[in-house]
């Protein structure tokens, strides 16, 4: 049994140690919602891995911020539930909103694995104790900068590269690396920023053996991407599109992807992540588990999802250090020279959250509770 007593949002900022650039824009610092759940002398945490601006998708810091307070805290506030699993259905009243909604969500089920003792992987349904890394990179000021990033990314043991393409950043960009790594595991993240009038520029694509090219089209499409997957030889894989289990089947009877990205914050939280895995496994569709330039507690959620048995694929599941110069959790993530990380059996995410770390980043903070409600 897990009560609710009290609710902590705290807003953070954190620099990251390089710039991020997808086709939508660049960030240099991220400004993070983290949950703590006060639950009878458990803390749990959970992140929300909205952006600064509504860009990737509709939410943005600023609205997780009001509809946690408004909405989803006054949803389990004072709540007795067993299980992380029951959170959702507590929320079934609000609309959208699933960044924020994974956050205390996913904070229930740190909360259920903390006071059961047992690995948070284990709960969730996990098969594998090891996670294969990749890496993301973003647009760079120049080829020569990302073939260097890639080159000490390589060195680093990730098992595979995913670039961020935009036109006038795609086709060059892929020759330029192909010319250099001829055999390794190569894959392109579009992020929505190409239309069908762009089909003959994309089925260039085909000329570098990827992997997958990621969310080609709109960003709320599936159906058009269906029509391009059956034009393009390389793999589709979808990420903005895919909101809950439902749309999952949708992609995978129409073809609108051969592989598919899980993010729990896109989704709306574990139990949805689980059930998208799920039909993707029943599908035949391999998954790999995406990220948002998460802090340590988040990190360490991705990893924990990843140990389900249909994540075939590297995820971008990458060390604390790449983002942070200090992480928030206490081991932060490690990855092998053989790229991997190694889950460990210790109750929760097997890692300490650095309150005071986290006190000296905090720019805003606040603590709701059941009687606090009332008043
Ligand atoms: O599409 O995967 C994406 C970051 C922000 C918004 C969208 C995406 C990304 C990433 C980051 O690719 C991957 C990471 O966290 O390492
Ligand atoms: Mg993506």
């Amino acid at each position: 049994m897990i009560k609710v007593e009290a609710i902590t949002l705290c807003e953070i900022r954190m620099p990251l140690v390089h710039f991020f650039e997808t086709s939508f824009g660049r960030t240099y610092h991220r400004r993070i919602l983290l949950v703590c759940l006060h639950c009878q002398g458990t803390e749990a945490w959970g992140e929300c891995v909205a952006g600064e601006g509504p860009h990737y998708c509709e939410e943005s810091i600023d609205t997780a911020w009001y509809v946690t307070r408004e909405y989803l805290a006054p949803a389990v506030l004072g709540k007795t539930v067993d299980r992380g699993r029951d959170c959702a259905p507590l929320f079934a009243g609000i609309r959208g909103h699933r960044m924020a909604k994974a956050a205390v969500e996913n904070a229930l089920w740190h909360a259920e694995s903390l006071q059961k003792g047992v690995a948070l992987w284990r709960l969730l349904g996990g098969t594998r104790n090891q996670v294969a890394c990749g890496v993301s990179i973003g647009i760079q000021d120049s080829v020569e900068q990302l073939l260097e990033k890639i080159a000490t990314e390589l060195k680093a043991g990730y098992q595979r590269i995913k670039v961020k393409i935009k036109p006038g950043w795609d086709v060059d960009v892929l020759e330029r690396i192909r010319a250099l790594w001829p055999g390794i595991l190569l894959s392109c993240d579009a992020n929505s920023a190409y239309t069908l009038d762009d089909v003959d520029h994309l089925l260039k694509l085909d000329a570098f053996n990827l992997l997958m090219v990621e969310q080609p089209l709109w960003n709320d499409d599936i159906y058009f991407h269906a029509r391009l997957q059956k034009r393009i030889k390389t793999a589709i894989c979808l990420d903005e599109s895919i909101h809950n289990a439902r749309d999952a089947q949708m992609a995978a009877e129409l073809g609108a992807c051969r592989i598919m990205n899980i993010k729990v914050g896109r989704v709306g939280g574990f139990s949805e992540a689980i059930a998208v895995h799920d039909v993707c496994k029943a599908a035949g569709i391999p998954v790999w588990c995406g990220g948002m330039l998460e802090s340590g507690i988040g990190r360490a959620h991705n990893l924990a999802l990843s140990s389900l048995e249909n994540f075939t694929l590297p995820g971008d599941v990458s060390a604390s250090k790449r983002y942070w110069k200090e992480d928030i959790i206490e081991p932060e993530v490690l990855v092998s020279p053989q790229g991997t990380v190694q889950l460990s059996d210790a109750p929760g995410t097997g890692r300490v959250i650095r309150k005071d770390l986290i006190q000296k980043l905090t720019v805003r903070e606040e603590t709701l509770s059941a009687s606090s409600r009332k008043a």
